[in-house]
This record gives structure tokens, sequence and C-alpha cells, in this order.
């Protein structure tokens, strides 16, 4: 089992989009084990995005992440971690696939809705960064056996 960190973005908040977002996740059969309704801070967004420091696009990005509240969760499945990406799409809407969340509800880079993490240890650090370990829930659903061998 594997988990991943996903942040339904504030532009995503602000256009009605959290239903149809974790909708998407949850019909692909990702478990849900953490989920917050939270603004995200300036410290919380410059330690999540640490690695964008100094881009161009940075300042625009934490501006952006905090601007009005996210819907931060974890999820859960074998390989959820590219489940996840491949159901988010690329970076830029325009090079995601129709399908895809930003290839159907998204134009710009800079308002692409969802994020979500890249690798196992990008996973791990942003789970932490955001969850406190009780948070999360252990469980399995009754419908587990008909989503993972
Ligand atoms: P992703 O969110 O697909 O993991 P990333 O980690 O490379 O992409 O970048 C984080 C966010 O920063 C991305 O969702 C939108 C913004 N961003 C990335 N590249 C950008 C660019 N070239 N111009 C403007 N914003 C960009
Ligand atoms: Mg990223």
């Amino acid at each position: 089992m594997e988990r991943t960190l996903i942040i339904v973005k504030p532009d995503a908040v602000q256009r009605g989009l959290i239903g149809e977002i974790v909708a998407r996740f949850e019909r692909r059969g990702l478990r849900i084990v953490g989920m917050k309704f939270m603004q995200i801070d300036r410290q919380l967004a410059s330690r999540h995005y640490a690695e964008h420091e100094g881009k161009g696009f940075y300042e625009s990005l934490l501006a952006y992440i905090t601007s009005a509240p996210s819907v931060v969760m974890v999820l859960e499945a074998p390989n959820a971690i590219e489940l996840a990406r491949r159901t988010i799409g690329a970076t830029k809407p325009i090079d995601s696939p129709p399908g895809s969340i930003r290839g159907d509800l998204g134009v710009e880079v800079g308002r692409n809705l969802v994020h979500g993490s890249d690798s196992a240890e990008s996973a791990a650090r942003e789970i932490d960064l955001f969850f406190a370990p009780e948070e999360l829930v252990n469980w399995s659903r009754d419908v587990d056996r008909w989503v993972f061998e």
C-alpha cells in the first residue's frame, strides 16, 4: 500500500469543484485515509513548495495556494502516487489529456486545481507536513477486495 498527499487547491474550492475532484479519486478506487478543509498559511506553503523557492513563479504560487481555503487529503492504494498523478494530468492543463482533472477542468498552469505528490519521498514529507499521525485513519472498505487484488 502506498499513500499520497492531494490538495484540492483554492481555485477548485472557489469553483465548487471539491466534490467533482474528490469523486474522481474515489471512483478510481483510491481509499481516503485523511481529509481536512483549511486555509494554508505562508509558512506551511513555503515548506510544501520549498523545492520551487527562487523560481520565477514561486511568489505567485505561494499567493495562489494561500489565497483561499483548500481541501487536503491523504489517499491510499497500491501505486497511489502514480495513479493520482495520472488522474490529475500534466503540470500544465494544456498538456493534460482530456479525461484528467487538469485536462477536463483547467486552463492555466497557475490555476491547475489540484496537487499530488510526485514521489515516495515527497509523499512522506508532505503527509507529515499537513497531518499529525492521529489524523490518519487506518481502515479497510468492504469493497476493497473488488478494487485491490
Ligand atoms: P505539479 O503541481 O504538476 O507537481 P510542479 O511541482 O512542477 O508541478 O510545480 C508546482 C506548481 O507550481 C504547479 O502545480 C504550478 C506551478 N508551476 C510549475 N511550473 C510552472 C511554470 N513554468 N509557470 C508557472 N507556474 C508553474
Ligand atoms: Mg509537484
